[in-house]
């Protein structure tokens, strides 16, 4: 048998094995066994191989995490080292790992001011979970149980679990769990360019942010636990506030006496040109989730980051909390972390996201504001996102799955870039070069030429 024939045998015994047990994320079962679903098997820098040899540049970072690039010996071997020195403990019978001990007090220095506690846990969704326990265990101990309700935003995602499902304000998210469970609501959220028509838009950034003070005087500001909300809208379409929405937020939030919870896990660790988006946008949180770029995705661990109100009331409320995961504070998962923080610092990733790197991804990202098809580009850090137009003066758009249509042209020239309806997302390895840059807006405008084309737009 010649080598590419046992290459594609290989590939077929491993799809026709995942079509039969794995359920994916997120996905049409069997029209995806149907398809076969393509096989990863390893990556380096910016680049994923599959099993046929394709080298795909990973214009997402995985999933929104993947800071520091593939392939980093550094992390790797600072995981290899904890397993072999201490796989395994937990941090619930009166101890803790110099690795735990270690990572908060690192997370203390990069996350804002006061922000000085963290709860470890495995992904954004429990850290997210756990937030809203904190937070109704915060208000009872301040004698106001009845607070808690959580207000959020329509296009958030806060992850999967049944109470993060909540939080979450993509609709399609809730009907086949029956959810929102009570006492979750949500307003609208800052899509000027989805919503906001004619209007400057930063008067639309107040007018969004006072739906929450509208929300908080129907519900009674005195059954109202938190707002929660991501500081860039990730999954939701790369939705960017406009600079007068968040302020506004913050002053309605102490006004009110209202908790705010910034979700943090994929602005967090450098993604928006500071260490959290929080830094960027000025937000005053109380408590802050994050996961993802933490271990650039190397290992899962996410955290929940309590500010000195929060923090303070349970550190002293005189009796066990009761809260936490096996995995809580994993010695593993916190060694990698902190091998991916020293790379992050080591070679001023945050600060080239901010600066130099982000600049020319940015300047880069509005060369396809031209394109035929293209209505608005808008970024921010190492954030990009496109929207598909038809017209780009009324912002109609085509008919059908337009993202999608874009999203396979990448794929099929080995480029990924993620479709979120007709919105396109990048978010690349914070390590990406001005040359690896370059190459990525070729292979983009590549791929909306040729949606351009089949749409008959070109
Ligand atoms: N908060 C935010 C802001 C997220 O983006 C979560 C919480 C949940 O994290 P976990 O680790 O439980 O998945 C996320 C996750 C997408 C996509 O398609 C985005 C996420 C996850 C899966 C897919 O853009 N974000």
């Amino acid at each position: 048998m010649s080598q590419a024939a046992q290459i594609s045998n290989q590939t077929r015994r491993w799809q026709e094995m995942d079509a039969r047990h794995h359920m994916h994320p997120f996905s049409d079962q069997a029209a995806l066994a149907k398809k076969g679903a393509r096989v990863i098997t390893h990556a380096e820098g910016i680049y994923l191989y599959d099993s046929n040899g394709h080298k795909i540049l990973d214009g997402m970072s995985g999933l929104w995490c993947v800071q520091v690039g593939y392939g980093r010996q550094e992390l790797a071997d600072a995981g290899y080292k904890a397993l072999k020195e201490l796989p395994y403990y937990n941090t619930f019978f009166q101890t803790t790992n110099p690795y735990t001990a270690e990572l908060g007090e690192r997370l203390a220095k990069i996350t804002p001011d006061g922000m000085d506690r963290f709860f470890f846990a495995n992904s954004g969704s429990e850290a997210n979970d756990s937030m809203v326990k904190i937070i109704r265990y915060f208000w009872s101990l301040q004698g106001k149980p009845e607070k808690k309700v959580f207000i959020s935003r329509k296009q958030a995602y806060h992850g999967v679990t049944m109470t993060a499902a909540s939080l979450s304000g993509i609709s399609a998210m809730h009907p086949q769990a029956g959810l929102p469970l009570p006492n979750h609501v949500h307003i609208d959220h800052p899509d000027w360019y989805g919503y906001g028509g004619e209007s400057d838009p930063e008067e639309f950034g107040v007018r969004i942010a006072q739906k929450l003070e509208e929300k908080i005087l129907e519900l009674g500001a005195e059954n109202v636990a938190a707002f929660v909300a991501e500081p860039v809208q990730g999954a939701g379409g790369l939705i960017i506030p406009p600079k007068s929405y968040w302020p506004e937020i913050n002053r309605i939030c102490k006004k009110y006496d209202i908790l705010l919870h910034a979700d943090e896990v994929i602005c967090g660790f450098g993604r928006t040109g500071n260490w959290f988006g929080s830094h960027t946008y000025g937000i005053q949180p109380d408590t802050m989730a994050m996961a993802k770029g933490m271990t650039s995705g190397y290992q899962p661990l996410s955290a929940v980051a309590l500010g000195p109100r929060v923090g303070d009331a349970l550190y002293n409320a005189g009796e066990e909390w009761s809260h936490g995961f096996t995995y809580s504070g994993h010695p593993v998962a916190c060694a990698v972390a902190l091998a991916n923080l020293d790379v992050m610092e080591k070679e001023n990733l945050v600060e080239k996201a901010g600066g130099e790197i982000g600049t020319y991804f940015q300047k880069k990202l509005q060369e396809l504001a031209d394109h035929p098809i293209i209505g608005q580009v808008r970024g921010v850090g190492l954030l990009g996102a496109m929207e598909l137009v038809k017209d780009k003066k009324t912002r109609e758009r085509f008919e059908g799955d337009t993202g999608t249509l874009c999203r396979d042209h990448c794929f099929n020239n080995d480029l990924v870039m993620r479709a979120i309806g007709n919105t396109m997302v990048l978010s690349p390895p914070l390590v990406i070069t001005k040359d690896e840059i370059d190459t990525l807006f070729t292979q983009a405008r590549l791929a909306l030429d040729l949606t351009a084309k089949d749409l008959g737009a070109a």
